[in-house]
Parts: structure tokens; sequence; C-alpha cells
């Protein structure tokens, strides 16, 4: 592979994505992709964390059906406005026109909240709190990127109702709290979190909190946002409940959703290499390749070596590990390249001088470094895999920390751009607004004082960023 991330970081992305089996981007639909084997599964594994982590805090697993109908999807103007735009329609069943239009769901407040107005009726039945892990669907008009914008991604949704407002504002604090710790202990990414300004909020909420991350060519990614919605849907939906006094109130909501897409693009573009992949053990789909090194190819040493690797094997995989064995007719050299580009945390080699001592020769992927155990020390792999994330989320953090800078002027501002976060100061005027989003995207509108970087006024400090 050998192709430097930094330098091209798209050609870098898509030569990964592809030869490491992650996706096959050659689905004849425009932003809809095919998952492969080692994509899904660190996928999955993502989702398995998170799903646990959400029920632990009491969210119910739920399943809602991939159609909207037009009338409940456009129930609450604000939202619909947010995403009229980017909604695919099912208008026929086979040659005839349907009466009535079908969406195929961009996000699913609508429906959730049509049937939360029939669940809920005491306070008793709150905090209600349900999640889903599914496909949806937005016809998005920008430039498509395999993972980070599809018009197909794959996700979480996460919706909450609460008794009072502190209720529903706890509930997004514990959410931060849990993707954060998908994120960075999990997935090692580092992320911001920032509270989006007034008007990228999403469609129909109070308040929005957004994870940003850095990519390798210096633009963030936004992976993940928890969302307070207020009363503004459960009005609409008629989401009300009996209160303890006899009384009647509208539930306080919140919807909340990580992009297992985006979050797979982070983890590949921020822990991989000019050999490709890079994976955090946890994740990974083959945590330890074990090569045989075979010299002679007699007989005897063949079955000798190969007995003593199943033996390697069955001592990893009884800790619970996902071990594969390569004994393929390759050159070791050309197995390494493989497993490398893979992605597979560890490598362990295993010839006739390891056989004798009992001992096994291991590679790290993330940083190249050799060493040997003993078979009888082979526990110690738990505690290198924890050594592997720690370091690699240490890089990563390092990294992302020397890419946030403060800037002052206008040309600073400008020269900082696209070269990872970039704090600096707003007026609150529209114009400097407009004139700061041609080139960059406001991430926050802080609460410290900040001079304005286009017209020098005394504002507020801001975060701006180039994105995807
Ligand atoms: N209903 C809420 C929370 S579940 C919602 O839809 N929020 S969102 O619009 O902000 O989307 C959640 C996350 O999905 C975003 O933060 C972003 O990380 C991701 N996302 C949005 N559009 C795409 C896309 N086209 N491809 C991949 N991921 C996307
Ligand atoms: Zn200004």
């Amino acid at each position: 592979m050998e192709l430097m991330k930094e330098e091209d970081f798209s050609i870098w992305y898509h030569k990964v994505l592809e030869e490491a089996g992650i996706l096959d981007m050659r689905y004849p639909i425009k932003g809809m992709l095919i998952y492969r084997r080692w994509g899904l599964f660190i996928i999955r594994e993502m989702q398995r964390f998170l799903e646990k982590r959400l029920e632990d805090v009491g969210h119910e697993p739920c399943l809602f059906p991939v159609l909207i109908s037009e009338e409940v999807l456009e129930k609450e103007t604000d939202h619909i406005a947010g995403f009229e735009e980017q909604v695919f329609w099912v208008t026929h069943a086979g040659k005839n026109l349907l009466e009535r239009k079908l969406a195929l769901r961009p996000t699913s407040e609508t429906p959730m909240y049509e049937s939360f107005s029939l669940w809920i009726r005491s306070h008793t039945d709150l905090p209600l709190k349900v999640h889903q892990s599914v496909s949806v669907y937005r016809y998005e008009t920008k430039h498509t990127r395999p993972l980070i914008r599809g018009r197909e991604f794959l996700w979480n949704e996460g919706h909450a109702a609460h008794a009072t407002a502190r209720g529903a504002a706890e509930n997004v604090e514990e959410i931060k709290g849990i993707y954060r710790e998908l994120i960075t202990d999990f997935l090692c990414i580092p992320a911001l979190i920032d509270r989006r300004p007034e008007w990228d909020k999403f469609p129909g909420a109070v308040e929005t909190y957004a994870f940003d991350t850095l990519m390798p060519d210096g633009k963030t990614l936004q992976i993940g946002t928890a969302h307070n919605l207020g009363q503004n849907f459960s009005r609409v939906f008629n989401i009300q409940f009996e209160t303890a006094d006899g009384g009647k109130e509208y539930a306080y909501q919140s919807s909340y959703g990580p992009s297992f897409g985006r979050l797979l693009a982070a983890l590949i573009g921020i822990h991989g290499d000019a050999k490709g992949l890079v994976l955090p053990p946890l994740v990974a789909p083959v945590q330890v390749v074990i090569v045989p090194i075979i010299f002679k190819k007699t007989e005897g040493e063949v079955a000798q070596i190969l007995e003593y690797v199943r033996k390697v094997k069955d001592r990893l995989s009884s800790m619970g590990l996902r071990v594969e064995i390569d004994a393929s007719d390759k050159r070791p050299g050309d197995k390494y390249y493989f497993w490398e580009m893979k992605g597979v945390p560890l490598r362990m080699e295993v010839g006739p001088r390891d056989l004798a001592a009992g001992k096994v020769v291991y590679a790290r992927r993330d940083t190249g470094e050799k060493k040997e155990l003993l078979f009888d020390e082979l526990s110690q792999v738990s505690g290198i895999f924890e050594d592997i994330a720690a370091s690699l989320r240490r890089k990563a953090e390092e990294k992302m920390n020397a890419c946030q800078f403060a800037v002052k002027g206008y040309p600073e501002f400008e020269s900082a751009l696209g070269k990872g976060f970039v704090s600096a100061g707003w007026c609150g005027g529209k114009a400097c607004a407009d004139k700061i989003e041609e080139t960059a995207s406001i991430l926050s509108v802080m609460d410290e004082p900040g001079v304005c970087v286009v017209c020098g006024k005394p504002g507020k400090a801001i975060r701006a960023a180039k994105t995807y």
C-alpha cells in the first residue's frame, strides 16, 4: 500500500475501504453501499457496546417500520421544513399510484412520537426511553462519500420522554457521557462536544449538542448528536401525561444518534497509516493472526509446527480472543503485508526455534514493535491490547490537540481553516456569520467574549472549522 494518508486522504481512504474488505462501493445507486465482513463486524461491535450501555440506563430496544405516512412526517412544521428536500418518497405500488405517498424514514421522531402519545398516559409511564439500530434514508445533495455522507446510512437512534425539563436535560447529559464512552474509550477517537448555534440545530430541537472529530485532511466530522427537544414535538403529537396531582402536562423529550458509518470512517481515518488499517483490539474482527514459519517443509516439521500453532490459538481463544491461523501457501512477507493492511492488532510468528523454546514472536500493528512471549505468558496479550488501545487513543488525542488554533484577525482565521479546530470571535451579526460560513462552519458560539474576526467589534468566542 505505502500510500500517505496525510498527502491525499481521499485516495488513501478509498483504497483502504476497498482493499481491506470494509465495503464494496460499486452498488449501482449513488450514496448506497455494500458492507462487507470487515466493516460490518466493526459496526456490529460498536452497536453491541452502545446498545448495552443504553439498555443499562433504561432504554428499551424497539424496531419501527421503515415507511412513514405523509401525514405523520409532516406534523411538526420545523422538522419537516428541515428535512423535506431530503426525503425519499414511495409513490407507487406496482403500476398504481398510491393514494398517499409514503416516506422512507430520514429519522424516526415523527412515527415514534405518534406511538409515544398512545403509550404515555401517566407520570408513572415516564421516563420512557427507547432505541433502535436501523438504516435511515436522506437524499443528500452535497457530494456523497462512503460512510461519511450516504443516502442510506446506519445509526442508532435513541428517543426519550420525561416528566420534567430537568429530566430531559439530565438525560441529554447522560447520553453525552455514553457517547463519550463509545467514541473515546471504546473506539479511541478523540472528539469535542459543542452546542450548535441556533441556525444549525436539529430541525425541531431546542438545543443540539454535537460530537466532532478531526480527520487527517484537517476537516472536522460530526459523528453524533444529542438534542433536547423540549415540548416542541410533545405538543404537536399530543404526548400528554397525568401529573401526580391530577393535572395534565406535555412530556419533555430528547433524541440522539451517533452515525455508525461516520464512526467507522473516523476510526479508519484517524488510526490508519501508510500500510492500511490500524484497528483498536476491541473492534478488530481478527485480533491475533498466527503465521507459521516453516523452513524445511519436511512433513514432520510442518505437522509439529502446525500442532503448536493450534495450541497457541486454543490458548488465546480460551481467553475469548478472535484468532486466525494463516497457513496458506503465500510467502510470510505477503502474509504480513496482507494482515497489516487489514489492521489486525497483533501478529504472531511461530517457527521451529519458537517451537523448541516454547515461545512465540509477536509484532504490534500500531508500533511495529517485535517481542517474544513464552507460551505460559500468553495471558499477557490482554494487557498488550489495553496498551495498544491506550497508545492509539493518546496519539490521536495529541494529534487533535496540536490542531487547535486560536486566531484574531481574518487573514489568520482563513489560513488556519482546513488545519483543524479554529477558535476565534464573532460579533453576532448575520453578515459576519455569512462571511465566516462562506469558507467554514461555526461549530459553536461560546459564552466567553471574543472579538469578531470579520468586523473587529466585540462579541463572543466561537469555534469554527472546515467540515465534512
Ligand atoms: N434524530 C436525530 C438524532 S437520532 C438526528 O437525526 N440527528 S442528526 O440529523 O444530527 O443525525 C445524527 C447523526 O447522523 C449526525 O450527527 C451525523 O453524524 C450522522 N449523519 C447525518 N447525515 C449523514 C449521512 N448522510 N451519512 C452518514 N451519517 C450521517
Ligand atoms: Zn462582525
